[in-house]
């Protein structure tokens, strides 16, 4: 991203949407003043309270998809913050470590074996544009529950090959429409958009979406660097 952070410091959601000139998506989005989120994670009082296992049993709320002939393959625009890291998929291994039972090292191929989810979401950057993609990959829950979190695990981080980093609650991480995404447009995931994995979800911002995904991190508290742009003043959530 080239702009300013700094011009956007601290606005309320609404706002927030209304200057990147999308205040009608976010209309579109949540049609009745609730946030997806509190549509999705429905029922929670205290999403962010809720354990580990209540959260793999809670029946979420599904965000409507596009229909394949929506996708715009030219919108989805590059957006990254310094350089493209090349990976190679034959020697990378996702790392899966911190609060928890059964830490990981899995390789694609490993990844490739494990249950395919496709979904054609809309993406959304706060710099103002937005695009229509369709992804697919390994729900991150999948990943989650094979890993054994312990039952307080609050939160989870990302770590990337380009230095960018993102932290997340865990409610949000658990969605089934969550995914670690490998695939985009029904072909392998170019290098720019974050091959070998990146981050994929109906549910949360662009800048949530971190590329070239190399560790996952289940954590009981909230990591004091919350993510690369939150550190300059976006926020946290960061929630459609
Ligand atoms: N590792 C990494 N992930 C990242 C970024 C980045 O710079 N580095 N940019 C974020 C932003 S702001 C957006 S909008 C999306 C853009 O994804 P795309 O480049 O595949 O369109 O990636 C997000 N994930
Ligand atoms: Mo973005």
């Amino acid at each position: 991203m080239s702009t300013n952070p700094d011009s956007k410091l601290y606005l309320p959601r609404r706002r927030f949407l209304q200057i990147s000139g999308l205040s009608s998506l976010g209309l579109v989005l949540s049609s009745c003043g609730m946030s997806l989120y509190d549509e999705v994670v429905f029922n929670a009082t205290e999403p962010l309270n809720q354990n580990v296992e209540a959260l793999l049993l809670n029946p979420y709320k599904l965000i409507p998809e596009f229909p394949a002939s929506a996708i715009e393959p030219q919108a989805l625009l590059i957006n990254t913050f310094d350089f493209t890291p090349k990976i190679d998929p034959e020697k990378f291994f996702l790392k899966v470590d911190g609060d928890i039972k059964r830490p990981l090292r899995l390789s694609m191929a490993e990844i490739e074996k494990m249950p395919l989810t496709s979904m054609t979401i809309r993406h959304i950057c706060v710099e103002g544009w937005s695009a229509i993609v369709q992804w697919a990959g390994i729900r991150l829950r999948d990943i989650v529950s094979l890993a054994k979190p312990s039952a307080d695990v609050r939160y989870i981080n990302f770590k990337s090959a380009d230095g960018y980093y993102e932290s997340w609650d865990i409610a949000s991480a658990l969605h089934p429409q969550t995914i670690l995404a490998y695939q985009k447009n029904g072909q392998p995931l170019p290098v720019e958009n974050g091959a070998p994995l990146r981050l994929a979800s109906p549910i949360k911002l662009g800048y949530k979406q971190s590329k070239w995904i190399t560790q996952v991190t289940l954590l009981k508290e909230k990591p004091k660097a919350l993510g690369y742009w939150e550190d300059q003043g976006y926020e946290w959530f960061g929630g459609l």
